[in-house]
């Protein structure tokens, strides 16, 4: 459990290391590039950084393929760099969290190579077993739509291993007391650096409770036996008790497919397993069954989701954005003509919900999906997946093609825009990954000069968030969920504000249940009118 209330008033800042800033000009950013930027993002007023993994991987899945926990991919630099950058953040009051990404590692990783070589003891690190009369060991599903066995040490061979992501991501086996081990050992060469907290990937899936078949399922057979098992609360209490409380630092969990109920387990502070969790109801408010099937975002329904989180959670992680999703504003129908007013309202909304708010890299100024042109302009190995599915299931080439350029991850990827300079000041060589066809307009440098530029509004909002008790601490309260218009109360000690957020592009009256409010504490708009509230408006708002 982190230490007093550490989790809960801190504001934080997720970097994707390969988007931010590249400083030696091979096209992927690195250390030196987050370094360079510290005082950019101490000026914004985040006290808290969460990286996507920067350790050692062959970049299957960017990162998330783990093949030594304890060291720096050179690519982003060196071990001496990152203790730099924890130095210089800790400097400026910015606390470091890491990626913890323990679901699976790679196939490269040292364990794996060893169980191949035909160690047992690294064999039972993995999940391997004998196919059924010449067929797979079960029927499950796999999060980026490919098989989930793979055969273990060649064609030849009569094994397979368990994979729920891609074949380069063998899952560990949690039933051998071993592995715990290892995990602690790496949380604490960590935590002895001095990161104050961990973001755990897919924590709820870790554990099996058994490799039966599952309950066949659009979205992910199989299921049923590896969601918040028995064997994984366990595994959170063990690493919460021994490992993280002793340096009181907190957790944030990733956890997929959870409901309000699966959620309370997780987070009940007499549990003692994680301190939040990132849900994902709210970004599936514009989904048909799978993430790939989008309809229209329809405001109302977003908002009655995040009431019903709200109402049902103590606490939790608020975000609307990450390296995983789509940009946010690029979901509204009306958003155009309308980018820096969605922003500054998505702005408005996140610093005023309760919960610890996380923002994503690029957020501050706006920035939209990409231009995509075509599939060779994407790299995320999901889209290329489920890209072939969707050939295989025989969709039409163009509805395809619209799937992946409307969902594809890789909308978040694309690098940081800090100015108008050629790769929009992020590279003097080739990026990675395509710079989104909207830089010149779209950058740091432009947002910070213009007089109604984005970044000025999440910055006033971020202090204001930090520096206002009922804003941290208030309860919420429902107040209105409309077609278009979004209001609750915080509540601290008999205090109130109101928080307002027109979530379309049309102007709106200001309804009749918050005509009440009529002291403004801010609105995203400089020439605001009583009556009105303008398109992506937002206000928050007091009595008398
Ligand atoms: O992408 C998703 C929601 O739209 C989910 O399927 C879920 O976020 C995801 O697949 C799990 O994500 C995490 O683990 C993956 C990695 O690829 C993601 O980047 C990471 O956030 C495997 O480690
Ligand atoms: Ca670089």
């Amino acid at each position: 459990m982190a230490a007093a209330n550490l989790h809960k008033d801190t504001v934080v800042y997720q970097i994707y290391p390969r988007s931010y800033m590249d400083t030696n000009g091979d096209g992927i950013g690195d250390i030196q590039g987050i370094i360079s930027k510290l005082d950019y993002l101490a000026d914004l007023g985040i006290n808290t950084i969460w990286f996507s993994p920067l350790y050692k991987s062959p970049d299957d899945d960017n990162g998330y393929d783990i093949a030594d926990y304890k060291s720096i991919d050179p690519k982003f630099g060196t071990m001496e760099e990152f203790d730099c950058l924890l130095a210089e953040a800790k400097k400026r009051g910015i606390g470091i969290v890491m990626d913890l990404v323990i679901n699976h590692t790679s196939d490269e990783h040292e364990w794996f190579k060893r169980a191949l070589a035909g160690e047992e003891k690294y064999r039972n690190y993995y999940i391997i077993r004998k196919g059924k009369n010449g067929r797979l060991p079960n029927n499950w599903g796999n999060f980026f739509a490919e098989c989930p066995w793979s055969k273990f040490g060649g064609e030849d061979s009569d094994e397979y291993y368990l994979h729920l992501f891609s074949k380069k991501q063998p899952d560990l086996n949690w039933h051998n007391p071993d592995v715990l081990e290892e995990v602690k050992d790496i949380m604490r060469f960590w935590l002895e650096k001095g990161v104050v907290g961990f973001r755990c990937d897919v924590i709820n899936i870790i554990y099996k409770d058994s490799l039966e078949n599952g309950k066949p399922s659009p979205i992910l057979t199989g299921m049923e036996h590896y969601l918040s098992t028995e064997g994984c609360h366990k595994i959170l209490r063990t690493l919460h008790d021994e490992v993280l409380e002793p340096y009181g630092a907190f957790t944030v969990g990733e956890t997929v497919f959870v409901d309000v109920f699966k959620a309370r387990d997780l987070i009940d502070e007499k549990r003692r397993e994680l301190d939040m969790i990132f849900y994902f109801e709210h970004m599936e408010t514009d989904q048909v069954i799978v993430k790939w099937f989008k309809t229209q975002l329809k405001p109302q329904k977003l908002m009655k989701c995040l009431t019903k989180w709200q109402h049902s959670l103590d606490w939790c992680a608020v975000y609307f954005e990450n390296h995983d999703q789509p940009r946010f504003i690029s979901r509204f129908i009306d958003i155009k003509g309308y980018r820096k007013e969605a922003s500054k309202m998505m702005a408005g909304l996140l610093m005023t919900l309760c919960g610890t708010p996380f923002m994503y890299e690029g957020q501050e100024i706006g920035m939209t999906n990409c231009d995509f042109k075509d599939l060779t302009e994407v790299m995320d190995i999901e889209s290329h997946n489920v890209y072939k599915m969707a050939k295989s299931l025989h969709i039409p080439e163009n509805i395809r093609w619209k799937m992946i350029k409307r969902t594809s991850r890789d909308n978040a990827r694309t690098p940081m825009q800090w100015d108008s300079s050629e790769n929009a000041g992020f590279t003097t060589g080739t990026p990675w990954l395509k710079v989104n066809g909207n830089y010149k307009t779209v950058n740091v440098a432009a947002d910070m000069a213009d007089p109604d530029g984005v970044r000025a509004f999440w910055k006033q909002m971020i202090a204001m968030r930090k520096n206002d008790e009922i804003l941290r601490e208030g309860q919420f309260r429902s107040c209105l969920e409309s077609k278009s218009v979004y209001a609750f109360k915080r509540v601290l000690n008999g205090k109130e504000l109101l928080s307002v957020c027109n979530m379309t592009g049309k102007s709106v009256p200001v309804p009749e249940k918050i005509k009440g409010w009529d002291n403004m504490v801010i609105s995203s708009y400089k020439d605001c009118e009583k009556d009105v509230l303008k398109p992506f408006e937002f206000r928050l708002m007091k009595r008398g």
